[in-house]
């Protein structure tokens, strides 16, 4: 088997990119794979590098001293052909091959990646070692509510991704709402870059927290992080309303008001709390769903989260239980960058240990890395308990709802699915009513649709052998692609 690292990684957010440097320091060959135009992931998430003097974003980011620290070490490794870093490749399907046994004669990884710098042209590209780390991250979680496909409407990530990837303040009078923590700093970008911000809907009761102070007291530097985005919302006279929720959003041709409530503590409206806000841009988050798209048909075992998600099962190592396949950041548990960055760096360290190679990080430095983890993963369980999907959130619907928008299912099929055809998880709700089969394939619409279905269990996503829409050209080029990966045209160094 032709191999061209010792270690592909997918993803080049905080987890893949401090595994790649770790695993670099360690003497490995690294491919570094990512479909954005830039590293960094979402929480680095910057312009594209030809455009980053024109399009100020710096002031957005938190932990720049580590992001440069981090390309720095790559750019170096380009330099000395040890990393080979391909931006703007999507990959689109991963298939193990060989006996499977770790480390075994031809067992191993084929990559297989659609090259996107220059699109629409797409070209394939084969990448194939030993081991595999997955760091793809998540996804916005998203619940319908009547009036949500308007335009105008879109997630809380997708504004801050417009922010921090091109500046783009989305709308001039916005309302925020979902829950978690990551509204404060949507909110508060948007208010500091000039967008005033006329409801901030926190749907979950803080004092929810209160049940499991622990992990907040022994994070001082998550409740300094909150009191700057408070006091940028204070000064910017932002509300932050606990308990309430964006129950619908009204407007003609774009949104142009959202109804919010009072929650009950089961999440149903209470009556006579609903109020009309004018806006003319909404942005909507119910926290993140891990994106296993790549893991799922490797067969790796899963887990419950403490958020209502199944995420990849890990060892203390970050190991899964697929010998040579490796996962950190958000695919294991959502839980912040910090978190992310300590897992990729333990990764790494077990890529290394498992291939016979030294350390990279010191004892201590090591010790250091396993309690952010902990720590951290403490905390992420923590707010998970804190912010949940409100049990009752489906009342915010009614029959006509679209829940699935490629294909159009309303809120009222997905229950007659349910009552009449028995349907008991979204899977079974897809064979009934066709949800999830459009162009997104169930990313969007599949938590929702299990949390109609399936409230009570983990939400694991259907497999998909495909992960991106993938050109008839594209394809045809694999087989060339595939007999001669050091063919393929040359990748972007830093
Ligand atoms: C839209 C969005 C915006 C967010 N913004 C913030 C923020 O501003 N602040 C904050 O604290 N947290 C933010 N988060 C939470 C965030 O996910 C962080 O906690 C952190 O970035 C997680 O790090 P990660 O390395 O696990 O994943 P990510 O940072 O998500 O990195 C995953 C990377 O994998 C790449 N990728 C995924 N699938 C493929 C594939 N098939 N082929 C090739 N590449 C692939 C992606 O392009 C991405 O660069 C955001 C989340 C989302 C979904």
């Amino acid at each position: 088997m032709s191999e061209t690292a010792d270690l592909v990684v997918v993803g080049a957010g905080p987890a893949g990119l401090a595994a790649a440097a770790t695993a670099l320091t360690g003497g490995l060959r690294v491919t570094l794979v990512d479909s954005g135009a830039a590293v960094g992931g979402q929480y680095w998430r910057h312009p594209p590098d030809h455009a980053r003097r024109t399009i100020p974003t710096a002031g957005l980011h938190h932990g720049l001293r580590e992001y440069r620290a981090l390309r720095r070490a790559l750019s170096a490794a380009g330099a000395r052909g040890r990393l080979d870093l391909r931006l703007a490749h999507h990959v689109w399907c991963v298939t193990r091959d060989g006996d499977g046994e770790d480390g075994g004669a031809g067992a191993g990884f084929t990559v297989h990646a659609v090259d996107r710098r220059r699109a629409p042209q797409e070209t394939a590209v084969v990448v194939r070692a030993p081991r595999l780390l997955v760091a793809t991250g998540a996804y916005d979680r998203q619940l319908p509510f009547p009036g949500w496909d308007l335009p105008g409407v879109l997630t809380v990530g997708g504004l801050q991704a417009l922010l921090k990837g091109g500046a783009v303040v989305a709308g001039s009078r916005v309302a925020l709402g979902g829950t978690g923590p990551f509204l404060l700093p949507v909110a508060a970008a948007l208010a500091a870059r000039g967008a005033e911000v006329a409801a901030v809907c926190e749907a979950a009761d803080p004092r929810a927290w209160l049940r499991s102070p622990g992990p907040l007291l022994r994070n001082p530097a998550k409740w300094a992080e909150g009191a700057r985005y408070g006091a940028t919302l204070a000064r910017h006279r932002v509300r932050i309303r606990p308990r309430t929720a964006i129950v619908a959003a009204e407007g003609t041709d774009r949104v142009s008001r959202v109804r919010i409530a009072s929650l009950a503590p089961d999440g149903s409206p209470r009556p006579g709390t609903e109020r009309r806000v004018e806006v003319d841009t909404v942005g909507v988050g119910w926290g993140f769903a891990p994106q296993l798209d790549l893991l799922l048909p490797l067969g790796c075992d899963l887990t419950d989260s403490d958020d209502g998600n199944a995420v990849v099962a890990v060892d203390a190592g970050q190991r899964t239980t697929v010998p040579g396949l490796y996962a950190a950041g958000e695919v294991c548990g959502v839980g912040g960058a910090r978190l992310s960055l300590a897992e990729g760096r333990l990764a790494a360290e077990s890529v290394l240990a498992d291939g016979g190679a030294a350390p990279a990080l010191g004892r201590r430095r090591l010790a250091a890395v396993r309690a952010t983890v902990n720590g951290q993963r403490a905390f992420a369980r923590a707010m998970g308990r804190a912010h949940p999907v409100p049990q009752a959130w489906s009342r915010w619907l009614t029959d006509d709802t679209v829940v699935c928008r490629c294909e159009e299912v309303t809120a009222g099929a997905v229950r007659a699915a349910r009552a009449d055809g028995g349907a008991h998880d979204h899977r079974q709700v897809k064979q009934l009513t066709r949800v999830g089969m459009g162009w997104c394939q169930g990313r969007i619409c599949g938590p929702a649709v299990h949390c109609l279905v399936a409230p009570h269990q983990a939400y694991t996503p259907t497999e998909r052998l495909i992960a991106t829409p993938v050109t008839l050209g594209a394809l045809a080029d694999l087989d060339q692609a595939g007999r001669t990966p050091e063919g393929t045209e040359g990748a972007a160094h830093e």
